[in-house]
């Protein structure tokens, strides 16, 4: 007689996509995606890097909610490679985790995707094989809706951070413990932020543990930033997306007014604000009001803990443009859960007991560079998480290590409930920030059987351990 298990390994089995071993063209109907090698220039040197582009050189997908998401991926990274739908439900097995989803494609190969877009939104796509992602193999995926007004410009902004060491020896110097040229704990940046002097003494909180040569805003840094052309008295929709694999940034807009309406694709009540935090992963929808007149706006992204930022500059009319120097004039604080507490989804889940609690203990070892959940270390035999479908799920994230970790759930939108002991209908979105010692709780409905990741998304904590999975059917 099958077992249970033998039971749930056929079935999830059965539906499983295999990607080509060599290229095939894509068929009428579909979009082409090639995973590509290109150079970028960063602080005057020439940086190989990957990109994620369409033939006719788009950065990623814009498409519209309703359509179906027809892709077909040709691998030119000459090695396995396979992307993730960051934020989509797709079938599981098009989720794109190699060793869960599916194989990588390999190296000249290609796949085949296709399955409905139910919703629209800001969302993004990203290899999730080894450390492809820091050398930025990924791409905006935008599913335009109803938010989407005729007229009303779209400017897309991806922050991305960037080394020029190569990810395993960033990954291999945090491993040992140090030996990054800025390692942490002591750079005159965060022993600022402790009000303490000088560096190399304080005892840091630890809000980034890489120090990375260059932050990007659309591929570029500060001394040549993208300039966009915007109507002056107009609006625009600005989707900022932070592609980073390991920092966050205090978002500003500096003189312009701007109104938060979408948080990870999905909307909220909107906020307005000239500033607001957003965390790896994570994506912002805010609406812009440009005033009358010729005049230049820039966006900036600070670092949290750091001076470092990057931005765009928005520009109305033809005015002078001024340069901005790399370096903001003080240290940016550590974020808050301020805004996240107080955003509330305009469509919540259905009020309803959770049929099924997990306990996520967020656990590590700085010193020996260890990441875990409830102290266990990723490895293919961790058996996942047990759910069934139809069940409301909570997830009880407590983070017992030093460190903030963004929290992401593949396949499903879990609405963020509780923060800190109070609870509050809030967000529903992909990807959450728990900031050290403190509890946070996440419901999310079971209606996307198969198997599924959730992990922190900084990309060296997920490597070191921080991932675990969920399985139904
Ligand atoms: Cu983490």
């Amino acid at each position: 007689m099958p077992t249970r298990r033998t039971v749930l390994t056929a079935a999830l089995a059965a539906a499983a996509i295999r990607p080509r071993l060599s290229e095939a063209q894509a068929e009428p109907g579909q979009t082409e995606l090639r995973l590509e090698r290109t150079t970028i220039e960063v602080n005057g040197k020439t940086a190989s890097v990957y990109a994620i582009r369409q033939p006719n050189g788009i950065s990623g997908i814009i498409t519209k909610v309703g359509d179906r998401f027809r892709v077909h991926v040709e691998n030119g990274i000459g090695r396995p490679s396979l992307v993730h739908w960051h934020g989509l439900a797709p079938p599981w097995q098009q989720d794109g985790v190699p060793g869960i989803s599916g194989p990588p494609i390999p190296a000249g190969g290609s796949a085949d995707y296709d399955f409905p877009l139910a919703f629209g939104g800001t969302f993004w796509m990203h290899s999730h094989q080894g450390f492809q992602e820091q050398l930025l193999l990924s791409a905006p995926l935008i599913i335009r809706d109803q938010r989407d007004r005729p007229g009303l410009q779209e400017i897309v902004l991806v922050l991305e951070d960037f080394s020029f060491t190569p990810p395993a020896g960033i990954f291999a110097n945090l491993k040992r413990g140090s030996s990054m040229p800025r390692m942490r704990s002591g750079t005159a940046a965060v022993a600022g932020m402790n009000g303490m002097a000088p560096a190399g003494q304080a005892r840091a909180p630890d809000l980034n543990d890489v120090a990375y040569d260059a932050f990007l805003a659309n591929r570029r840094t500060l001394a040549d930033p993208e300039l966009v052309k915007v109507e002056p008295g107009g609006k625009a929709l600005l989707r900022l997306i932070n592609a980073s694999s390991m920092s966050s940034y205090h978002f500003d807009l500096g003189r312009l007014a701007g109104r938060l309406i979408a948080v990870d694709g999905t909307l909220v009540r909107p906020i307005v604000g000239r500033q607001f935090p957003i965390a790896v992963a994570q994506r912002l929808d805010i609406v812009l009001t440009i005033p009358r007149g010729a005049a230049s706006y820039p966006l900036l992204a600070t670092v949290e803990g750091e001076r470092s930022r990057t931005g765009i500059v928005l520009a109305a009319g033809n005015p002078p443009i001024a340069r901005i120097a790399a370096q903001a004039a003080s240290t940016a604080p550590a974020i808050t859960m301020e805004l996240e507490s107080r955003l509330r989804a305009l469509d919540p889940l259905a009020p309803r007991r959770p049929d099924r609690v997990h306990s996520i203990d967020l656990t590590g070892e700085m010193s020996k560079y260890i990441w875990s959940i409830n102290g266990v270390v990723w490895n293919p035999q961790v058996p996942p998480l047990p759910i069934a479908k139809g069940e409301r799920v909570a997830l009880v994230m407590t983070n017992s290590t030093g460190m903030a970790h963004p929290m992401h759930l593949h396949g499903h939108r879990f609405q963020v409930v509780e923060i800190g002991g109070v609870r509050f209908p809030g967000a529903v979105r992909d990807t959450v920030r728990v900031p050290p010692a403190q509890r946070v709780v996440v419901e999310f409905d079971a209606n996307n059987p198969g198997w599924w990741a959730f992990h922190c998304h900084m990309l060296y904590h997920m490597a070191a351990g921080m991932f675990t999975t969920l399985r139904y059917v």
